[in-house]
């Protein structure tokens, strides 16, 4: 039964048991709804506890019920029916109350909480909007200002911000139960709240903030419809009495269901789950990680260090020499302390988890530790050196994970005593906040081993994807490739700018060579050198990015890059265009206009042919695996769900 009715004494207990996260799926809301005939039926109870078994609350409508077609009953209805039920609901809530979940938990008259639950209407993420009633009942229980945040980004909010805003009446510190039970019995007999339905929308308290959070929301939109959606529905049930705001919400909620940009954000939202998975690890057992050392305090280290700390891990940096070393740790705290002063974590975990970093200069330190990740300069022979270095002190079972970016991994494992322990995880700055983590899996690899990369990536929070050793692995390459493209458009006829209008255009948050002004150009520099001598002659090369490094315009650090900097603005470079004009002319092309839908066109079609080739080629192993890496590591929109989604589904475009 998904949906079972017990009576304690005066109380009926109704409990929802639909795991992984007791969706409301169609089963559910049957479930729910005979549950309300029996608790109004049952003389007996004076109250019903509504509640759910195992890890959460419901967490939201059952996603995978959204490509068929709706089944009834439908879960504003249910709502409906519970708001309508003469006896007190009480809401006794754990986990994530998400999406359907808080909809429905926002129906009972009364809603209880366990400390760590989180609060949330993430339907934008799908790119939905609350399709029962959340826009119409959460701004008449709180600040319609703070619901618009909720609705709006999808973010989910703690319990104690939760009880601040009044959306919920209590906080259970142990047992959440016991906290529902003495609600209900303080309660009447009757229903004596008015249900939110039947209330009117609080006021906006300051329309100017209102006015300018609408206009932010639709600016920040770049493209997505479902935030722009979400801010007119909370404006709707601010305007309209609850019953007309809520057929407007049900509308909008359809039609956003059947558009192509929910489909493909439900579909990156499971790729995600499933990418890791990986048939051959199935009953693997992953080796145990309780200690993590990391290598090299730098961005990358300290990034890695952190999310370590963060996640629970005890972390011993190893660096150098004793300047490198404190300067690593100095970065590892500046990004936990900022973790405090975003309310993430509090002053006593704090002081914990800067108890839990240890460094040193040597490799000693390292010897109990079960999983090490070197974060060394992009190098092959120094990242080479370290692996065997800790070959010598770390035990026979320890794992070593190199972050590399491109390097070949199999190459570095062969060099070392044990290549069957040596792995990649491909981390993004920084790498505390970016969710990615490419699992690079080396041809010796043991299963355990890898096991115990995806496992460390879940432990973290991270989504990760597994690949193969190649040149850049899935992500960079495809970088890599399309890049190159978008040098031979601007030697085709585009300038810089032109590419990057197209791209932010289409939704990317900046375009490639904004984002290498970002990034700086000497590295990619330092690189293509040391790479000239084994280049193809025959492939086309672009030289316009070199002849910017022998001018030090090496972006935004030095002022110039392919734009110029000057007092703080971003302008396109004259000096620039005409260095484009005169490669042009000196390679004899007959520079001819791209328009911005050709220069998608090219960048998709790019991307497209090198992630074919990385399936066919064995170094990813499913297209969902790409998107995943290009939606998440490098700002492809995931409203369009990925350049390999984009292939079979057009119409996102
Ligand atoms: C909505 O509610 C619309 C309503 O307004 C209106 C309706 C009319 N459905 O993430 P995990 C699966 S829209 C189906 O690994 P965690 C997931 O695929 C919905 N399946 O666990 C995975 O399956 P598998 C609004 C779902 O502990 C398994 O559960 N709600 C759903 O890291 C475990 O998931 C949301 O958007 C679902 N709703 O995180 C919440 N959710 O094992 C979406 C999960 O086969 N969910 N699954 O790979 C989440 O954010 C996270 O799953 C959650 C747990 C935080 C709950």
């Amino acid at each position: 039964m998904v949906v079972r009715v017990e009576t304690k004494d005066d109380l009926a207990v109704v409990t929802i048991d639909n795991p992984p996260v007791n969706a409301a799926s169609q089963a559910v809301r049957a479930g729910l709804l005979a549950a309300i005939a029996e608790t109004e039926a049952n003389t007996t109870a004076k109250a019903v506890i509504l509640c759910a078994e195992g890890r959460t609350f419901t967490a939201g409508a059952d996603v995978r019920e959204f490509d068929k077609q709706p089944m009834p009953p439908h879960l504003p209805d249910v709502i409906q029916a519970i708001e309508d039920t003469t006896k007190p609901w009480i809401a006794a809530l754990h986990g994530s109350v998400l999406g359907g979940g808080l909809e429905i938990a926002l129906g009972c008259s009364h809603r209880v909480a366990l400390r760590s639950t989180r609060f949330g209407l993430p339907e934008v993420t799908l790119g939905l909007i609350p399709g029962a009633g959340g826009t119409v009942r959460l701004p008449r229980l709180i600040d319609p200002l703070e619901a618009l945040n909720m609705v709006t980004s999808g973010k989910p909010i703690s319990a104690a911000t939760a009880l601040n805003l009044g959306l919920i009446d209590d906080i259970a510190d142990g047992d959440v139960m016991a906290c529902a039970i003495a609600l209900a019995r303080k309660t009447a007999n009757a229903r004596t709240r008015t249900a939110l339905r039947h209330r009117d929308a609080k006021p906006v308290e300051d329309p100017a903030a209102w006015e300018a959070a609408k206009t932010r929301i639709i600016s920040k939109a770049r493209g997505a419809l479902a935030p722009v959606a979400a801010a007119r529905a909370v404006q709707t049930a601010l305007d309209l009495p609850a019953d007309q705001a809520q057929i407007q919400e049900r509308e909008a909620f359809l039609t956003l269901k059947s558009d192509p940009q929910s489909a493909a954000l439900r579909y990156i939202f499971f790729a995600e789950r499933s990418a890791s998975k990986l048939p051959e690890l199935k009953g693997v057992e992953p080796h145990q990680l309780t200690s993590i050392g990391v290598i090299g305090g730098g961005t990358m280290g300290a990034g890695i260090a952190a999310a370590c700390l963060l996640a629970g891990l005890p972390v011993t940096l190893a660096e150098r020499d004793e300047a490198a070393r404190s300067a690593g740790q100095l970065r590892i705290t500046a990004i936990l302390e900022n973790s405090r002063k975003r309310g993430l974590i509090d002053q006593g975990k704090l002081d914990a988890l800067t108890a839990a970093l240890s460094t040193t200069t040597t490799f000693e330190a390292l010897t109990e530790t079960d999983l090490i990740i070197e974060a060394v300069f992009e190098d092959m022979d120094v990242k080479t050196q370290v692996l065997q270095e800790l070959d010598k002190h770390i035990r026979r079972d320890a794992i070593l994970a190199s972050n590399t970016s491109y390097l070949d991994i199999n190459a570095m494992a062969a060099r070392t005593k044990h290549p069957e322990r040596v792995i990649g995880l491909h981390f993004f700055s920084p790498a505390h906040i970016m969710k990615l983590v490419e699992v690079i899996i080396p041809d010796e690899a043991a299963p355990s081993v890898v096991a115990a990369g995806f496992a460390l990536a879940r432990k973290l929070g991270k989504i990760a994807v597994p690949a193969s050793v190649c040149d850049g692995f899935i992500g960079n390459r495809i970088m890599s490739a399309y890049r190159r493209e978008c040098e031979y458009m601007v030697e085709d006829g585009a300038l810089p700018w032109d590419v990057d209008r197209a791209m932010r255009d289409f939704g990317f948050p900046m375009g490639v060579f904004e984002m290498q002004d970002l990034a700086g150009l000497d590295i990619r520099w330092a690189k293509r050198k040391s790479q000239a001598a084994t280049r193809d002659p025959a492939q086309r090369y672009v030289h316009i990015a070199d002849k910017l490094c022998e001018a030090r315009r090496f972006g935004r650090k030095t002022g110039q890059g392919w734009y110029d900097y000057a007092g703080g603005k971003t302008t396109p470079s004259q000096w620039v265009e005409n260095l484009v004009l005169a490669e042009s002319a000196r390679k004899k092309i007959a520079r001819t206009p791209i328009s911005d839908a050709e220069i998608v066109q090219r960048i998709l079609s790019t991307m497209q042919a090198e992630a074919q080739a990385l399936l066919t080629e064995g170094i990813a192993r499913r297209p969902e695996g790409i998107d995943v890496v290009m939606v998440n590591g490098y700002g492809f929109p995931r409203w369009c769900g990925g350049p390999m989604f984009l292939k079979n589904h057009p119409s996102v475009d």
